[in-house]
């Protein structure tokens, strides 16, 4: 997709229990208001939209696979039914593959390919955008393993040898996007260092999607004066600035749950990029 601009993913989580949208959208039997949040999402500018069932929140235990496929592919059937691109956030290879046979483009995989080693390979076969996350263990047990000497330069290389091991297997590296997973196995600290650094993610040479969506450590940057942190659903003001500078930087998408605001977010910085410098002589154009 070369829109000339970063892309806009917007998120539907169906679960009940997502730290950024818990329960919104969810309803275990019917998938309406996540489809329908899904279409509102593309009318306010999302060139993708995300559809995941399980939460990866720090500490969530694992949903059983029947669960997750019950709340994510009838959502996924209608959306990509009614014309959207949509992408599935999944960590197990066999819904990837019924998530592809109901009309999704692309694999959105937060472990790597560390959780199900045959999920890359879903991708490959069906020749799809595959995200390729940095990640150092399920939810339960990615807190403690939020420990870098220098955060940047371990991210950086344990993705290039994830991109390594996974084009052994057979993927084709052109197929993947890296991400550096804000807030998986990272502090607040490790997520500021990883938004401060993008060139060193995109010397990978892949494209880059980020998702700061909501985040804690946006919370945290914007807690009170009683210390007590942003509340998550007043966090797009900040999700929006964070995909601005993405966009500046070059980043070629950003995963959020609030479209609209990094829609025009996303547009500026293209305008911004794309804008003829003045000269002495005048105005391009001939007028302000
Ligand atoms: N974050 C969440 C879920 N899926 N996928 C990618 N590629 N990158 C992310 O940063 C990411 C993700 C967790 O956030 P949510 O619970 O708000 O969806």
């Amino acid at each position: 997709m070369g829109l000339g601009r970063t892309l806009v993913m917007g998120v539907v989580n169906v679960t009940p229990d997502s730290f950024s949208d818990g329960g919104v959208f969810f309803d275990a039997r019917d998938p309406g208001a996540a489809v329908e949040h899904g279409l509102t999402l593309v009318a306010q500018g999302a060139d993708l939209i995300d559809v995941g069932g399980e939460s990866t929140r720090p500490g969530a235990d694992r949903v059983p696979a029947k669960v997750e496929r019950a709340r994510v592919l009838p959502v996924i059937r209608a959306l990509a039914g009614a014309g959207a691109v949509v992408s599935v956030d999944t960590m197990r290879a066999e819904l990837a593959a019924e998530a592809l046979a109901a009309g999704a483009a692309m694999v959105n995989d937060v472990s790597g390919g560390l959780a199900d080693p045959d999920l890359p390979g879903v991708a490959a076969a069906a020749v799809v955008p595959y995200v390729l996350m940095h990640w150092r263990g399920h939810s339960r047990a990615m807190a403690q393993r939020a420990t870098y000497t220098n955060v940047v330069t371990e991210v950086v290389a344990e993705l290039r040898s994830r991109l390594d091991a996974l084009a052994k297997a057979g993927l084709d590296p052109e197929q993947v996007v890296v991400d550096p997973g804000l807030g998986f196995a990272k502090t607040e600290r490790h997520n500021w260092s990883l938004l401060a650094d993008l060139p060193a993610l995109a010397a990978l040479g892949r494209p880059v999607l980020l998702g700061a969506s909501r985040k804690s450590f946006l919370g945290l940057l914007l807690a009170g004066a009683d210390g007590i942190p942003r509340p998550v659903l007043d966090r797009d003001d900040a999700s929006a600035a964070v995909s601005a500078l993405a966009a500046a930087a070059g980043v070629w998408c950003v995963r959020v749950h609030a479209v609209r605001p990094s829609a025009d977010a996303v547009r500026v910085a293209a305008a911004i990029a794309a804008a003829p410098a003045l000269t002495l002589t005048g105005v391009p154009g001939g007028r302000y």
